[in-house]
């Protein structure tokens, strides 16, 4: 007689993936059942939940009003808002209103991090975020990203110039990336490996890809934008005529630091975004670009580094600072510092 209580091993296995989804893999990771695990697994649980509906947004670009396009507005950055860039960024500020979770939110779109009293005498973390990363893929449908980082509040903040985000990397206590590709991924790290979920449209849950992903020492891959050759200094210059030259390299830029950083992550290289003539910190913002996928490299064995300081130690002056970067596998990162030190 069949026994209904037991799986064949075939189904054991797809079944085993489909349950493990975001939150409950949350819960394992920190493995106690405290009110922090439950806050943490909750977070998580909301920024999924902005990235969903992020994603939907995405699905239906040309179909319906104001997904394309700019808004006509320029941000604190001093660049041109795009209608995803407002839309994604409230959704994240929506998806943790009333949720008792966070106090306060910072964001590449705002010029102030962003208070919600009500959360604030329980909610004792903020969320820095870029809502969409890759802004300038939105409009002919490539891969772009949401890039986040989760720390704890420190102080009650009265000023209101958030000081206590005047910190290095390491404060971090998660951070992560939202890819939205063919398939939407999550990957994330609260500081003990990093771990990536792939969206079932069908059933609106992340569910387990793979666990503890460790970076390769080394690829052939060097994502960089050479449009910028000539603005660079001379080393960064002489690194790239050497990558030229070896055999079994090769070049890509996707224009989105999430769809290239998620490249290197699974396949191993080198992304870099140099400082440049006028602009000698580069275009990448610390807080919420770098930092965080500085923190998930070091989680997964590679390295991340500004070519003078490993991205985690710099202590920015304020909000928005920016930084240059040199992230991935270790090897690649070594041998772009031995052009650099030269
Ligand atoms: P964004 O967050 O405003 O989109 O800017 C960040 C993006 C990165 O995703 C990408 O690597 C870089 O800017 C591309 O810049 P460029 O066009 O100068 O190469
Ligand atoms: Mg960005």
């Amino acid at each position: 007689m069949l026994d209904s209580t037991k799986l064949n091993p075939a189904d054991e296995i797809v079944l085993g993936r489909d349950f493990m989804t975001l939150s409950q893999h949350v819960l394992s990771q920190i493995g106690t059942f405290s009110a922090e695990a439950y806050d943490l697994s909750a977070l998580m649980g909301r920024i999924g939940l902005a990235g969903k509906t992020i994603a939907r947004h995405l699905s239906r670009a040309g179909l319906v009003e104001n997904v394309l396009g700019v808004t006509g507005e320029v941000n604190v950055q001093g660049e041109a808002v795009k209608n995803m860039d407002r839309y994604a960024n409230r959704v994240f500020l929506r998806a943790f209103e009333q949720s008792g979770l966070v106090c306060r939110l910072a964001s590449e779109e705002m010029e102030k991090p962003y208070y919600i009293p009500e959360n604030c005498p329980i909610g004792r973390y903020t969320l820095l975020y870029d809502p969409i990363d890759g802004s300038s893929n939105i409009d002919v449908n490539l891969a772009i990203g949401s890039i986040f980082s989760i720390r704890q509040q420190e102080g009650n903040d009265e000023s209101g110039e958030a000081l206590d985000l005047l910190q290095s990397g390491r404060k971090q206590i998660g951070a992560g990336y939202i890819l939205y590709g063919t398939s939407t991924m999550f990957i994330y790290s609260l500081g003990k490996g990093v771990h990536a979920f792939t969206l079932d449209p069908s059933i609106g849950e992340f569910i387990l890809f793979q666990e503890h992903i460790k970076i390769p020492n080394k690829g052939s891959v060097y994502s960089v934008n050479e449009g910028n050759f000539w603005q660079w200094d001379e080393p960064m210059r002489e690194y790239v005529r050497y990558m030229h030259r070896q055999v079994g390299n090769t070049a890509r830029y996707s224009g989105a630091l999430v769809a290239d950083i998620h490249r290197i992550l699974f396949q191993g290289g080198v992304f870099l975004y140099p400082g440049m003539v006028g602009h000698e910190d580069g275009k990448l913002r610390l807080l919420y670009e770098s930092a965080p996928l500085a923190f998930l490299i070091e989680q997964a064995g590679g390295r991340a580094t500004t070519g003078l300081q490993e991205i985690l130690d710099v202590i920015p002056d304020r909000l928005h600072a920016r930084t240059p970067l040199i992230i991935g596998s270790s090897e690649n990162v070594k041998e772009v510092e031995s052009f650099l030190n030269k």
